[in-house]
């Protein structure tokens, strides 16, 4: 029986042999993103009993937002998460994400993805990554330091980007595209650099944005995701039942996300409006012009993507 016990010991080492990897964001600690990515990895250290250890590296510290792909593909980092509209310059289907006016709640935004999600594996996989999992933040409001009516009030103005998306819509409006990344929204505020911009409010809280910005518009316009991958070598060389560990937790993560996105919203709209920010709905003159330029934005974006815009959009509009 000892004997046994003590072989069983000494080959312990080898069958917990540790992989670490590393998970690089462009988001902060404190970030919802980033506390459910934690979650996961730990959920993954516990389930693989300590032979994955994945450690986060938060706020573009690894690397920055737009270079994350770039870092897992090339192994920098073995995982990475991004925001999927990131990713249209070379999966343009990536950015159905931030189609104006297309998705309304978070139901359709999972049938969105459910939709998407079997294209974006195949583009990424030709990259040699593997998607794991996606979570939408809360919808995209407009958050503005001056009350606005219609249109004519963004000519000449300066508008807060983070995406091809973003900046074809304030070119749209006649603004200036400024585009700043999510952790520095404070600071170009502060500096007087921006009038307005589309994000969510949970953005807004956490950048603290009410001594600049005076009103929230919620106009849900869309609902982006980010996106959490690995690079497929490091995901294969594990054993399968830590591959096994991963998938499983993922699932997780995602389920928790969505849920963890939903609370949040309205939280963050709440809290806007406790610290003095006026939210309304949009005036109706902008509201019609905006479904007019979500219209417009649409057919150009389904010319310029092609077939795979259909293979989402048809089922999205015609198989409920
Ligand atoms: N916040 C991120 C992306 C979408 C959102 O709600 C940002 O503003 O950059």
């Amino acid at each position: 029986m000892k004997m046994v016990l003590l072989a069983a010991l000494a080959v312990a080492p080898a069958l917990h042999a540790q992989t670490q990897w590393k998970l690089a964001t462009g988001y902060r600690v404190e970030s919802f993103h980033t506390r459910n990515i934690v979650q996961f990895a730990q959920d993954v250290e516990r389930a693989s009993s300590g032979a994955l250890r994945i450690e986060v590296h938060a706020n573009n510290t690894l690397a920055r937002l737009a270079d994350i792909p770039a870092a897992v593909q090339g192994g920098k980092a073995q995982a990475g998460e991004t925001i999927m509209t990131s990713l249209v310059a070379d999966m343009p289907i990536a950015g159905a994400d931030a189609v104006p006016f297309v998705v309304h709640s978070y139901a359709d935004a999972r049938r969105l993805w459910d939709l998407q999600r079997p294209l974006i594996d195949t583009h990424l996989a030709a990259k040699g990554i593997k998607a794991l999992y996606a979570v939408p933040w809360p919808p995209q409001g407009l958050l503005s330091v001056a009350p606005v009516r219609s249109s004519a009030d963004f000519k000449g103005t300066r508008m807060r980007t983070y995406n091809p998306a973003t900046v074809r819509i304030a070119q749209m409006l006649g603004a200036t595209p400024v585009d700043v990344p999510m952790v520095d929204v404070n600071k170009a505020l502060s500096a007087g650099k921006l009038d307005s911009m589309i994000t969510s409010a949970l953005t807004g809280v956490e950048n603290q944005v009410w001594g600049q910005i005076r009103q929230y518009y919620g106009i849900n316009a869309w609902f982006p995701k980010n996106i959490v991958f690995v690079n497929q070598q490091a995901f294969d060389a594990l054993p399968a039942s830590v591959r096994e560990a991963v998938v499983q937790a993922a699932a997780q993560a995602e389920a928790r996300g969505w849920a963890l996105s939903a609370a949040v919203a309205e939280e963050s709209v709440a809290e806007l409006q406790r610290r003095g920010i006026k939210v309304d709905r949009a005036p109706a003159e902008l509201d019609a012009e905006l479904r007019r330029l979500g219209e417009r934005f649409s057919r150009e974006w389904v010319q310029s993507v092609g077939n795979e815009a259909n293979k989402i959009f048809i089922p999205y509009y015609f198989q409920r």
